[in-house]
């Protein structure tokens, strides 16, 4: 709707196949305008609730910004050759109805490789096993693994295009590859030729994962190059430790693809946190990645000239059932922005506050890079700032990203900076002491910066929060950080309301012609009114008051499918404070009524700058009283106060302890010494498309995917006749930090512990040489059963075959003798005929109990025996055991409660346990391993109002030694408001398949 100063984009993306995804040297333009694109990272699969990816989506957009990348996984929606499933939690509609609903475009990223700590990177199981070929490459048979899987994503994403008005705006070929050799090259043209002979009309993207110029021009070029970057890497035990900033982004850019916007698919929103003891956990990452970094390399990204960025993550969800590789558990909390929880961080309101600077300041989206202190640009008085000039070449303003010299410095730095603007060359600030930094801070300083649709400020020291118009009202809304001094020279408009100075007295203001300077002194918190009259409002507040605001878009006429967009469908917004979250804002046609709805975590004074028109507004349906004894920041109408009170007791939820514990053994394979293994598939194939081959054994092939069982726990029977045997041999392979139990006949041989800390010391596999005791074997037949698990497939960065990973028994050998057959079990059906289709191919394994169903609701534990999960299993045995037991929750449909699942015994006993919550894995558990003991599960999953089943499959991996889990589940914060109406589907046992 608004242009802000819109060149003629030329470029690829002039031949693009729409008109309305273009970019030019400078910025993505959507619809004909020039937009920042400021998204962040989200995977729906990891939230496998589609009631709940509004909450997602609508807390993005509070943020004030304006996109989201997503992944999808070929493993999920294509579980077998030649099947793709839309439905559930693998559907793509839900999502983009309600990045639609919230004004969020979608860059898509289908992979089919994605990395993304997931298993095998996201391709399919059963390719990995099926396929001859280089996974990857332009084989002809791996080109004939992903063809039903991208033509189901182009059948359910090309409707939703921006073209169609829709979301997505873009589409990433596969993710950080490299474009030698020519396989991988012809690989990317295949791909690209498959969405070009298709409806699908946006831009095919790429990330490249260093600087390797890949896909620019040659075979497999994109439309948009673009290049991801982790400068923190991925150890958060040291979260205070910084790696500094990359100082050579705006170089490479212009060295690479100078006639292209300049794209960051993917920046460091968190980290990720491997298996073990000494694995930091999520908190340190979340420290790491934190607000003060957000604000140093985010803002160097944008002294880079970056205008299109997305973090990873900024909700990183959870890698439930056989979701992850085997290098990372089952929380992806990633210490992002938003948390596993879904609640909101102080890492959220430093992208708020960037977020909606963005939003505000069009003049930024179109900016020369001119020049920094490495270049000779020696304006400040201080070189421990580093300083970077952006320019806008249309309208003169100017953006001075500063940072320390030293990008990890915690030193206080306060310059000056001489600048050029309209008016002069001027030092600023003229008044003030000094522009600081205070410690790891960066800042944007503006000169000749537009606001509103007519107003200007020669410069401001103090950033930008909000800036717009509210109702023909040029509005600024200035923040800073209380310890330090501002300042902002601004040319004031309109007759002043009897709000004519500043609202505090720690606020100087002096006059000059046509020019007003506040200069705001330390210790000044909370919102000040700096000018008030009936064209312009000016608000100063201290960064954490700042971020106690929202700026909800109002959306545009009914009409338009882009009306919840900004700058597209709409340019109309307001500003509200107080609220925990503040979701939505609606004016009905009279411009009276403002409906707004949000989350509250306590009682709030609610603050409403917005359209004179108002004379009621409602939160979450219920009418707000004004307050008027609370002095509103604005003598002009348009301004509300109201209380905000909570009308539920969001402390008073009571949460059930889980009791009533029914236990059965579920390792009949062991104890039961008729147990009859005949209908299990015999393994008895010499051949494999999984390159490492066996170490040792007699040809024949253990690798349960070649046998259709390729995640979670595989059952392995090995069959010989006695002669007399002493010990085996067997190597077997779970990937990083996985365990097998090993038994001959019904007795316990020991436990081959995989391992991985983050320390990477690692063992993806054992080699181990187990004893058989005296009086265990019997006479005639012998049966050794190995339980295993799978902790994931490999992913595949450089060498695309690493995904193929031999898991199962890579060497199998008597000391005397040989194996006769060997039976393989995995989850009933395995990929071809998996039973369960709503929770997806990922959530079972083989064990007896998980075959039977017991994990399901609804399955009768009648006859079972009475005993707690903390007692553990019967005589301190090595086995595997499951405890199921039912609870009731009755949560008030209008809070949103966040719960979870706690292991709370001490660290270190030798079990693993797997987690079933209405029959989905939501968690693997490692006693002696760790990190992780605390699983967040959420609504839809849980139903909160009735009956629940919870489930763990108990493997006790030594014998003798104290296993007591004590299971909780507890509240971890309520919130009145969330999205409601949350879906329930957790369908229940059925014996079809299972008995
Ligand atoms: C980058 C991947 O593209 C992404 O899928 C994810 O795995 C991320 O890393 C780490 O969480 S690859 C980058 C580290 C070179």
């Amino acid at each position: 709707m608004v242009s802000a100063g819109a060149s003629h984009p030329f470029t690829r993306a002039v031949e693009a196949r729409t008109d309305d995804v273009r970019f030019d040297n400078f910025s993505l333009f959507l619809k004909g305008q020039r937009i920042f694109l400021y998204s962040g990272e989200f995977h729906t699969f990891r939230l496998p609730v589609p009631s709940l990816w509004p909450d997602i989506l609508e807390k993005v957009k509070a943020a004030g910004l304006n996109g989201v990348s997503v992944y999808t996984h070929m493993g999920l929606i294509n579980p077998a050759p030649g099947v793709v499933d839309f439905n559930g939690f693998r559907a793509l509609q839900p999502l983009y109805d309600a990045a639609k609903a919230a004004g969020i475009w979608v860059v898509l990223r289908p992979g089919p490789y994605i990395n993304a700590e997931t298993t095998a990177g996201g391709i399919a199981h059963w390719a990995t096993s099926e396929v001859a070929g280089t996974l990857r490459t332009n084989d002809t048979d791996w080109k004939a693994a992903w063809q039903a899987y991208v033509a189901g994503i182009i059948n359910v994403t090309a409707p939703n295009q921006i073209s169609n008005g829709g979301p997505v705006i873009a589409i990433q070929i596969d993710n950080e590859y490299s474009q030698n050799p020519v396989s991988h090259a012809e690989y990317f043209a295949e791909l690209e030729a498959a969405y070009h002979n298709s409806p699908v009309v946006v831009p095919l993207t790429y990330n490249d994962p260093g600087q390797g110029r890949n896909f620019i021009n040659g075979t497999g070029a994109v439309d948009l190059y673009g290049l991801d970057s982790y400068p923190q890497g991925f150890d958060c035990s040291n979260p205070t430790k910084w790696n500094g900033v990359t100082t050579n982004y705006q170089q490479y850019h212009a060295s690479v693809n100078p006639s292209q916007a300049w794209y960051i698919p993917e920046f460091q929103g968190g980290s990720f946190d491997a298996w073990g003891p000494t694995a930091p956990g999520y908190p340190p990452c979340r420290v790491l990645t934190g607000p003060d970094f957000q604000s140093v390399f985010n803002l160097q990204l944008w002294a880079s000239n970056a205008k299109l960025i997305n973090y990873y993550m900024i909700f990183g969800g959870t890698s439930w059932g056989a979701i992850p590789f085997h290098g990372v558990y089952t929380s992806y909390d990633y210490g992002a922005s938003i948390t596993e929880s879904r609640e909101l961080t102080t890492k959220f309101d430093e992208l708020k506050r960037q977020a909606l600077f963005l939003r505000s300041s069009r003049e930024f989206y179109q900016t020369d890079w001119v020049a920094d202190s490495s270049t000779g640009l020696s304006i400040s008085t201080n070189a421990a700032a580093f300083i970077t000039l952006l320019r806008n070449p249309s309208t003169g303003a100017q953006f001075y990203v500063a940072r320390q010299k030293d990008s990890t410095s915690t030193a206080v730095t306060t310059f000056k900076l001489t600048v050029s603007t309209v008016a002069d060359h001027l030092q600023i600030p003229t008044v003030a002491t000094g522009i600081t930094l205070g410690g790891r801070e960066s800042k944007v300083i503006v000169t000749d910066y537009s606001f509103g649709s007519s107003s200007k400020a020669l410069y401001s020291t103090a950033s930008i929060f909000f800036a717009g118009t509210i109702d023909g009202r040029d509005v600024l809304f200035l923040h800073g950080n209380s310890t330090q001094e501002h300042e902002a020279a601004i040319t004031l408009t309109g007759t002043p309301t009897k709000l004519a100075q500043p609202t505090s007295p720690q606020v100087n203001v002096t006059h000059s012609s046509s020019l007003t300077t506040f200069t705001i002194l330390t210790g000044l918190e909370g919102l000040t009114t700096l000018y008030d009259s009936d064209t312009q409002l000016i608000l100063y507040a201290d960064s954490a008051t700042a971020a106690t605001f929202w700026a909800p878009v109002i959306p545009g006429a009914t009409t338009d499918p882009l009306r919840n967009y900004w700058s597209i469908g709409t340019n109309q917004t307001i500003l509200v404070g107080g609220p925990y979250l503040v979701r939505n804002a609606n004016l009905d046609s009279t411009g009276q009524q403002l409906t707004l709805t949000g989350d509250l975590k306590e009682s709030v004074r609610l603050t409403v700058i917005g359209p004179k028109t108002v004379r009621q507004v409602t939160w979450n349906g219920d009418s707000v009283a004004p307050d008027t004894a609370v002095t509103a920041p604005s003598a002009n109408g348009g301004t509300f106060i109201g209380q905000l009170g909570l009308h539920s007791d969001v402390t008073g939820i009571t949460i059930p302890k889980l009791t009533g514990w029914k236990f059965q053994d579920s390792l009949p394979e062991v104890n039961d010494a008729s147990f009859d293994d005949s209908t299990w598939t015999l393994a008895n194939k010499t051949t494999t498309n999984i390159p490492l081959k066996p170490y040792y054994g007699d040809g024949r092939i253990l690798y349960g995917c070649d046998y259709g069982f390729c995640e979670n726990i595989v059952l392995w029977r090995g069959h010989f006749q006695s002669t007399g045997q002493k010990s085996m041999n067997l190597s077997i392979n779970g990937g990083e930090a996985f365990a097998a139990s090993v038994w001959l006949n019904g007795v316990f041989l020991n436990t081959s512990f995989g391992n991985s800390t983050n320390n990477r010391h690692i063992l993806e596999e054992t080699d181990d040489k187990f004893t058989i005791p005296a009086g265990a074997l019997k006479s005639g037949d012998n049966v050794v059963t190995v339980v295993q698990d799978n902790m994931g497939l490999n992913e595949t960065q450089s060498s695309p075959n690493s995904s193929k990973s031999p898991r199962g028994i890579r060497g199998f050998k008597l000391d005397v003798g040989t194996f006769g057959a060997w039976k393989v079990q995995g989850k009933v059906g395995g990929y071809l005929g998996f039973l369960d289709k709503t929770r997806g191919v990922l959530n079972e394994g083989g064990l007896f109990g998980e075959r039977k169903g017991w994990h399901l609701p609804g399955f009768s534990t009648a006859g079972w025996q009475q005993r707690d999960l903390s007692q553990g299993l019967p005589g301190q045995k090595a086995g595997v055991g499951f405890f199921v037991t039912t609870f009731n929750l009755n949560i008030p449909r209008d809070i949103d409660a966040m719960l979870s699942f706690n292991f709370e015994e001490t660290f270190g006993q030798p079990y693993r346990a797997y987690l079933f919550v209405n029959g989905w894995m939501m968690g693997k558990r490692v006693g002696n391993l760790g990190p992780q003991a605390k699983f967040p599960v959420h609504e839809g999953i849980l139903n909160y109002n009735g009956s629940n089943t919870v489930a763990v499959a108990l493997w006790a991996m030594t014998p003798n030694v104290s296993i007591t889990p004590n299971l909780q589940l507890t509240l971890d914060a309520a919130y009145e408001g969330g999205v409601g109406n949350v879906q329930v589907d957790n369908p229940a046992w059925s014996p079809q398949g299972r008995e």
